[in-house]
């Protein structure tokens, strides 16, 4: 039987007080709980090495590019590379990526898939990203729009020591494409990084709905893919804006196998049954012989 041991490692808030130093310090420690549960593989918040600043109306180029990363390792977060390494537990790690190799700086919000010897597998650039450019009255300011381009490396899927991952970031879980994309392409594990607020100025009716609505489509996505889904949120007050946490692990049989208990920095672990996608395929989802792609042409022209 083939099996992944995934750790999930959610993160409380990153304020924006706090150092890279001290973030980083804050990862390896959850790395190394990840690794004395015998995880193989580690997931991490989306913009886990910041707050997550799209909440602030920014003018500043330089005070912006603060919370990006140049190149990865850089100085600050090389240690958690070498944790890995040390460890030999590899790790998916969103964070603000800073792209000045074509002459022109480009932002994107990133996540990168490393391996258990510290060594960069692939990169996943978010696709789905919501927000405006513009802080609006009687909206929740979210300027993720404002402040990334869109995603253009497509979905791709990664060899992890044999098995298939893929990766995805916070708004995406909720769009069946990015399941569907990464299911076609073979994914077998889907790492996802997340920062969602409570509270919606736009719809405080929902409010009680915010948990329901992080864990439903995930659960969908896994079940109607037959994939594991990992996700990892920041959670907690973090400058002042309260973020879900609602952590888990998703079986492709669309069960919660693992949740998170609090806020906080905090790692759960499961084992995951790879040979259980087959089983859930051969019930109902087998895309060869049931798909009908050649009707599906207007999700692709739409
Ligand atoms: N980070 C991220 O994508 N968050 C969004 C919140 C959007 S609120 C305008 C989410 O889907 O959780």
């Amino acid at each position: 039987a083939r099996h992944l041991t995934i750790a999930v490692c959610q993160t409380g808030p990153i304020q924006r007080s706090a150092t890279r130093a001290e973030t980083v310090d804050r990862l390896v420690a959850l790395l190394e709980r990840a690794a004395a549960a015998k995880a193989e593989v580690a997931v991490f918040p989306e913009m886990a090495l910041t707050s997550f600043f799209p909440r602030w109306e920014m003018e500043d180029d330089a005070e912006i590019e603060a919370f990006f990363e140049e190149a990865m390792p850089g100085q600050e977060t090389r240690r958690l590379y070498e944790a890995a390494a040390a460890l030999k537990i590899g790790f998916a790690l969103g964070y603000s990526e800073l792209d000045r190799s074509s002459g022109k700086t480009r932002r994107y919000n990133t996540m990168d898939l490393v391996g258990p010897d510290g060594k960069f597998i692939g990169r996943y650039r978010k696709m789905h990203i919501p927000g405006g450019t513009e802080a609006s009255a009687g909206t929740t300011t979210h300027l993720e729009r404002r402040y990334f381009e869109l995603g253009d490396l497509g979905f791709p899927v990664f060899d992890y020591c044999g098995v298939r991952v893929g990766l995805a970031l916070c708004n995406d879980r909720r769009w069946p494409e990015t399941y569907r994309m990464l299911g076609l392409g073979g994914a077998e594990v889907v790492l996802i990084g997340y920062n969602t607020p409570l509270l919606l100025d736009e719809a405080p009716s929902l409010g009680h709905l915010r948990m329901f609505h992080n864990h439903l489509p995930m659960q969908a996505g896994a079940y109607q893919n037959t994939v594991w889904v990992a996700a990892a949120a920041k959670a907690g007050n973090e400058d002042g804006q309260q973020l879900i946490g609602g952590s888990c692990i998703i079986a492709p049989t669309g069960e919660l196998a693992a949740q998170v208990t609090s806020l906080d920095d905090e790692v759960i672990v499961h084992r995951a049954d790879l040979d259980l996608i087959a089983v859930c395929r051969k019930v109902n989802f087998d895309f060869e012989l049931y798909r009908r792609p050649d009707q599906y042409r207007l999700i692709a022209e739409r």
